[in-house]
């Protein structure tokens, strides 16, 4: 199998640099040729990329007009998402992420289940092979390795991700409880362990190629607007609310903490100008009011609002909502919208906390990051059990598929841009002033903007009304 540095240096041979999307494609393909086919191809361009693979065409996955819609919710609409059971929603909801997510790396790679390497060891053993599992257990032996449990529905083995393998061990860092992966390896001798050495992700195609919208068409993207907080920077709304009415935006989507809500976290009473979550929901559908009519809003609630916080968190109820206006859809957290065939996939981001958590170098700063490892692993929340609560159901509503054009998150009030394989991914910030506990937790937000995306070109733009 080929290394990404001999890969590298193959191309600088070649008077090429390479991008390292292109230099995993070669390594998955493991295919010499592909280099000097590829240098050909890109004769006169300095950076070798993902354009010059042969034979790749750019695809777009499923099919994006039933009819012809401005604004349609694909999953998510209010009332989808079930009650929290028991043990047995447990079993089927971890069984279809394995599915799904296995599906998308099978199609990459010949794998064989768990169970054929535990009964045969000694057919298996010196011999390369592959197995997809999901991550039972990770941890960082006392040699500084990574130790990873991975089970498939035939059975569990023990992998061993060894520190000197440089470029597999970087991901090997980055491995979360419950994500699924392939891994490539070999067995040890008695059979006990398995030697990895390439890992392999479900990860967004190479050849991703976003829709983008054949008429004009904006969208506005916000989150974390946290009405009744003493913190929440009316001024700047106001003059957002100002902006809109003279723009040509057709679409405003809000990812969630629309109102600070309570009970939240202790002393929240101190710190709330509005102390009733009634009145909290109808000032908010005030400020909706005050914006044109023309607009479509689609608000989803985040982990401030008044549903429960296990996700998928359903549409905030009725009770809640009798004065939003009428262009305003409420809709579940997460939730996948379509935009004049723009898709966008709107997730409050609580995961976010786990994942700066569990990956090294992470960080509250840079939100684009964490949305590519979510799209990498196609999953917007992977571990189970953390501080993101997930409501076990048959289906995993997590698992990133179909792929949006638009990745949409918030809830760390700090903005963020990330192209990832044709996917923009925007962080949106907050409407909340820097809180008394953000203070004490050195998070410094970035608030009062809006990322307006024209859908034809799918290029994002922030606007700063601070
Ligand atoms: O989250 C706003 C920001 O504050 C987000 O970056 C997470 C962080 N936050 C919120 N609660 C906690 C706790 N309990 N521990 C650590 N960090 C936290 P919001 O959802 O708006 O409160
Ligand atoms: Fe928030
Ligand atoms: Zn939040």
């Amino acid at each position: 199998m080929l290394a990404n540095a001999e890969i590298v240096r193959r191309f600088l041979e070649l008077k090429h640099q390479v991008h390292p999307e292109v230099v995993s494609y070669i390594r998955e393909q493991n295919d010499p040729t592909l280099i000097d086919r590829m240098a050909a191809a890109a004769a006169g361009t300095l950076v070798v990329s993902a354009e010059h693979i042969p034979g790749l065409k750019k695809v777009r996955d499923g099919t994006r007009f039933l009819v012809d819609p401005e604004l349609e919710v694909i999953m998510g609409s209010a009332g989808t998402t079930g009650s929290v059971s028991g043990h047995e929603d447990a079993v089927h909801y971890f069984r279809n992420r394995y599915n799904c997510l296995s599906s998308m790396i099978r199609s990459r790679m010949t794998t064989m289940p768990i169970e054929a390497l535990l009964k045969s060891p000694h057919r298996y053993r010196d011999e390369e092979c592959s197995i997809i599992g999901m991550v039972a257990d990770v941890r960082t032996t006392a040699k500084g390795h990574r130790l990873v449990e991975v089970e498939d529905p035939t059975g569990a083995i023990r992998v061993l991700f060894n520190k000197g393998r440089d470029e597999s061990f970087a991901e090997a860092e980055r491995i979360l409880p419950d994500e699924v992966l392939g891994v490539k390896g070999k067995l040890s001798s008695d059979g006990g362990l398995f030697f990895a050495e390439h890992l392999f992700r479900p990860d967004v195609p190479i050849n991703n190629a976003p829709f983008k919208s054949d008429r004009p068409g904006k969208a506005v993207l916000i989150s974390d607007v946290h009405v009744g907080s003493d913190t929440f920077l009316d001024e700047a709304w106001n003059r957002f609310a100002d902006w809109l009415q003279d723009s040509d935006a057709a679409y405003l989507l809000i990812a969630g903490d629309l109102v600070d809500g309570i009970g939240i976290y202790p002393g929240q009473d101190n710190e709330l100008t509005i102390k009733n979550i009634y009145e909290q929901y109808d000032v908010f559908a005030g400020m909706l009011r005050d914006l044109p009519s023309r607009i479509r809003i689609v608000a989803a609630p985040g982990n401030h609002d008044v549903v429960r916080m296990a996700e998928p968190q359903p549409a905030i109820p009725p009770e809640f909502t009798a004065k939003f206006p009428e262009n305003c859809t409420l809709v579940e957290n997460p939730c996948l919208l379509n935009l004049q065939g723009v898709r966008v996939l709107m997730y409050h981001g609580r995961s976010i906390d786990d994942m700066i958590g569990l990956i090294p170098g992470a960080s509250y700063e840079r939100p684009g990051e964490i949305m590519d490892e979510m799209l990498k692993r196609r999953l917007l929340a992977a571990p189970y059990g953390m501080r993101t609560p997930i409501a076990a159901m048959k289906t995993d509503r997590l698992v990133i598929d179909p792929l949006p054009e638009i990745l949409l998150t918030g809830h760390v009030h700090i903005c963020g841009i990330t192209r990832y394989r044709g996917v923009l991914g925007l962080n949106a910030g907050t409407w909340q002033a820097q809180t008394a506990f953000q203070k004490q937790m050195n998070i410094h937000p970035t608030p009062a903007r809006a990322f307006v995306v024209d859908l034809q070109t799918l290029q994002p733009e922030v606007i700063d009304f601070s």
